[in-house]
């Protein structure tokens, strides 16, 4: 099908990367959209085209309710009344990834999941190219859906978010997978987990292999009762395994063993499982398995995920400002194995989660917590005896210089979102590097 929207009356819900993608791709179709962005100076104002209309500071009631379709950036939640109320006048709501889906038939590979998205999409990204495709990657790793399409390729690689996933209807991937399901994002769903759950499942509808994790087997069936194809990970009696002893680690399909990890930089099960999931999508794609075997082989973390960053007079800094839910936090305390202290950065904005699952870690570890930002009070009453509260991770910082020995990890997981205090993740994580430098040097 293809879709005309030169009559339509767009409209355009953020001014961010997506906001502007959206823009770029209505004019290329030589049609004008209008865009609303709730900040009153919005980041990315300078790079609207001089001929756009636009209102900032508020969600213009009149210019939403006059619209035909509104493309709403990930950011904005759907929930809220003015768009609960123009979808029940008939107003067509979609999101980016909804105007992607619609202008290709080039095969999609969808990628969710709470943690580990931008881990396996990387490693899936390198081993098709290192088997001849022109694949390209997108979404919520920070390269708008819509500016793939500028480029020539054989193959698309979409990261998606739960955000990403709420306005879709016509996403047909040729693979789907969702990496796993953890508590995050409560605050934006009115119906709570179940709903985020739900979304984040929703990706297997129209799918056409879908890989899922055993634990969502059952409730994966829901949403795509017509699977041509499902395979699944993460158990024992799975079509893919890893086996996992102190020595080693090993991925496994059907019982086989394809490859061992020991002597690769992947550290902790859950990046065993990345791996291995990228090895069921290979598989699906018939990626040569040396090609495979070669790309995990070399594969090294992702700045800001569990980085060490320095290394010296017996004192490991670690930057894993990425971590912004609980269970990363909870992955990366359970995959240290040390003598000394723990010294755990952890703060920020915790979007309504629940961090007492973190109590029986906080309480069997050699550890002290350093609290900040706008939850840290929060988060430094889990485990009163090992927790201090400050205000900021500088001031967290200046503390660990005075206390830290030969012997103790630091650890920024902050478990948290960064909004509160940063820009972004990366500017916590490059905070973080910036003041580790300064005290070792
Ligand atoms: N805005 C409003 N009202 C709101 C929220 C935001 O008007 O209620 C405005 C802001 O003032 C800003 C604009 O919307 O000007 C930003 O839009 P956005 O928040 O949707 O962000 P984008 O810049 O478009 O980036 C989005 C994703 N951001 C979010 O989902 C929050 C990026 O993921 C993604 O890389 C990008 O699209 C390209 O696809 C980032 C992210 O934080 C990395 N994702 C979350 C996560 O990983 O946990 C889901
Ligand atoms: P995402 O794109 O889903 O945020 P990343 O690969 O960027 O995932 O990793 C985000 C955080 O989650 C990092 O702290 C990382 O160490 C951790 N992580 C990576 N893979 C997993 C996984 N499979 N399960 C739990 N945590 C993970």
């Amino acid at each position: 099908m293809i879709y005309n929207y030169s009559n339509k009356k767009i409209l355009i819900l953020g001014m961010g990367l997506t906001g502007i993608s959206c823009i770029n791709f209505f004019l290329k179709q030589g049609v004008k959209p209008k865009i609303i962005d709730e900040s009153k100076h919005p980041v990315l104002l300078e790079k609207i085209p001089k001929n756009i209309e636009y209102r900032l500071g508020t969600l213009n009631h009149k210019w939403i309710l006059e619209s035909d379709l509104i493309i709403i950036s990930p950011g904005i939640s759907s929930f809220i009344p003015i768009l609960v109320h123009a979808r029940s006048l008939g107003i067509e709501i979609i999101s980016d990834i909804e105007l992607f889906s619609r202008e290709t038939n080039i095969p999609i590979i969808s990628i969710t999941g709470t943690n580990g998205k931008s881990t396996v999409s990387k490693m899936v990204e390198k081993i098709a190219k290192k088997s001849g495709y022109k694949a390209l990657l997108g979404g919520n790793i920070g390269i708008p859906a819509l500016e793939m399409l500028d480029e020539k390729a054989d193959l698309y690689i979409l990261e998606l978010s739960s955000f990403q996933l709420e306005n879709i209807f016509m996403l047909k991937s040729k693979i789907a997978v969702v990496l796993n399901i953890s508590e995050d994002h409560i605050n934006r769903y009115p119906k709570g987990f179940k709903q985020y759950q739900e979304t984040k499942l929703s990706i297997y509808e129209k799918a056409e292999i879908c890989i899922i994790h055993v634990k969502h087997q059952v409730k994966s069936n829901i949403y795509n009762k017509n699977f041509k194809k499902w395979i699944t990970f993460g158990g024992k009696k799975s079509d893919y395994q890893v086996y996992c002893n102190k020595k080693n680690a090993i991925l496994c399909h059907n019982n086989k063993k394809i490859f061992e990890l020991k002597k690769t930089s992947l550290y902790g099960y859950h990046n065993y499982e990345n791996a291995l999931v990228a090895l069921a999508i290979s598989d699906m794609m018939k990626f040569p398995r040396n090609c495979v075997i070669d790309v995990i082989k070399n594969f090294s973390s992702l700045p800001h995920r569990f980085q060490v960053i320095h290394k010296a007079k017996g004192i490991e800094w670690i930057n894993d400002s990425k971590s912004t839910n609980v269970n990363s936090t909870q992955v990366a305390l359970n995959s240290l194995n040390i003598t000394g202290t723990i010294r755990l950065l952890l703060g920020g904005d915790r979007k309504s989660a629940n961090f007492s699952i973190l109590k029986n870690n906080f309480e069997k570890l050699k550890i002290k917590i350093y609290c900040f930002g706008k939850d840290g009070e929060y988060l430094s009453k889990i485990c009163k005896k090992k927790s201090i509260y400050v205000n900021t991770l500088t001031q967290a910082m200046q503390l660990i210089k005075k206390e830290v020995v030969s012997g103790d990890t630091v650890l920024l997981s902050p478990g948290c979102s960064s909004l509160d205090q940063f820009s972004s993740f990366e500017e916590r994580g490059d905070l973080f590097t910036k003041i580790t430098k300064e005290i070792i040097s």
